[in-house]
């Protein structure tokens, strides 16, 4: 046997391994389900499979669907209810507007296919009077109310009387349960359960709001029990509708976000402990109204404009103020000539709004106080508000306190 031949049948074998493992390598990738031919199976599997179907194959790699594994909204409940036990007793309430919440989306996402929307009609299909707001009720107004009614009224029995924008008086649960049992609770709440309503007919983002106030221990509850100030509340909400509908809760111990996952039809736990930039270049102003501002809000307006910032107005106050929570700067709805108090109530608008601020980092005015301050004396009460980092409200305050009516006269 020539020297070299030893050496000849090492390669040959050599090669004979390399072969038999390069076939035992494809064997493996094609039975174990990660090769090429099953990339397209996975996704063909996938919601987003006929999603992508339906627009051509040209993406059908851009989009992996991995869903995040986040907690649920109910989950996160459960937790924090357990931890501080003076909301205990609050869990079934949230969870139920949570619920709301979804259906409420729902109605929304129907509304142009289902002819949900315009003014509200009676069974004889005449329109509904103007409520108390001197608004044209809408048809999702209605429908939306009914929800948010039942869900504070109808789960817990803790909630025992409720002040609705689209109710002209603060109703018991009684009534809106027709039934006595209902008459229980140590809270009651305020919500508005579609806000942005001009809105609806164009399609563009909408909200619902809500607050939970605690009524003074071993008080009798009737409509004097929401004349108190915001530091009343123990928890306020509220609910955007938009490219996604996201639900913001406080509790008194931070803010939370939850997205509403499409597939699984859940709130998915996708903001933790939300804090607001401490200074922010977005200001949110109706500027239409500019002229009928008062001098220290046109001043400030002008100073703004003078520096780095960007306007932006959606026209919905949840909107307008969720993009400010999330990036920064201020909104404000001012008073003018015409309406000194301006447009939005305190009890179920600007105090769970400014609760919520507070709970985040920023803060929320008045212009010539704190928001959480002011006592409520009536249930549709108006009040300038101005909600955001601390630094923008600060800033705003200083024009106030230089430019206000009390100062005119020095
Ligand atoms: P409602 O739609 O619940 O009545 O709320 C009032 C509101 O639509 C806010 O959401 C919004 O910020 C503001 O009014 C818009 O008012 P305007 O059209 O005067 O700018």
């Amino acid at each position: 046997m020539h020297r070299h031949q030893p050496l000849k049948t090492m390669c040959t074998l050599k090669q004979q391994l390399s072969t038999f493992l390069l076939i035992l390598c494809l064997a493996v990738v094609s039975t174990s389900g990660f090769g090429p031919q099953n990339w397209n199976r996975k996704i063909r599997s996938s919601p987003i499979r006929d999603e992508i179907q339906i627009r051509g194959n040209t993406l059908l790699h851009a989009l992996p669907s991995k869903k995040k594994k986040l907690k649920t909204f109910q989950r996160y409940l459960e937790i924090e209810c357990w931890k501080q036990s003076n909301i205990r007793d609050l869990e079934p309430v949230l969870q139920a507007v949570a619920e709301s919440c979804k259906q409420i989306n729902r109605i929304i996402q129907r509304a142009q296919t289902d002819d949900l929307f315009g003014a509200a009609t009676d069974k004889d299909g005449a329109q509904l009077e103007e409520n108390v707001q001197g608004e044209v009720q809408q048809t999702l107004d209605v429908l939306c109310n009914k929800f948010m009614l039942r869900a504070f009224c109808g789960s817990g029995n803790c909630i025992q009387m409720v002040v609705s924008e689209e109710e002209d008086e603060a109703k018991s649960c009684a009534d809106v349960m027709a039934d006595s049992a209902f008459a229980v609770g140590d809270y009651i709440a305020a919500f508005d359960p579609i806000d942005g309503s001009k809105n609806i007919d164009s399609s563009l983002p909408l909200g619902s709001i809500f607050a939970i106030y605690k009524k003074q221990p071993g008080s009798k509850v009737d409509t004097s029990t929401f004349y108190q100030d915001g530091t009343g509340m123990v928890a306020a909400g509220y609910c955007l509708f938009s490219a996604s509908t996201v639900l913001v809760l406080t509790m008194g111990a931070g803010v939370d976000g939850f997205t509403l996952d499409p597939d699984s039809g859940r709130f998915l736990h996708t903001l933790n402990d939300i804090r607001i930039p401490r200074k922010g270049s977005i200001y949110s102003f109706n500027e239409a109204n500019y002229r009928d501002f008062e001098e220290p809000v046109q001043r400030y307006l002008d100073s703004v404009k003078q520096g780095s910032s960007t306007a932006r107005y959606i026209g919905a106050l949840v909107a307008d103020v969720h993009n400010i929570l999330i990036n920064g700067g201020l909104y404000g709805y001012p008073g003018t000539r015409k309406n000194p108090d301006g447009k939005l109530r305190l009890l179920y608008e600007c105090a769970p709004m400014a609760m919520i601020m507070e709970q985040a980092g920023g803060a929320g005015s008045t212009g010539t106080g704190r928001v959480l301050a002011l006592k409520a004396t009536e249930i549709h009460q108006r009040t300038p508000v101005f909600l955001g980092s601390v630094e923008n409200v600060f800033e705003l305050d200083q024009f106030y306190s230089y430019y206000g009516d009390e100062n005119k006269d020095e």
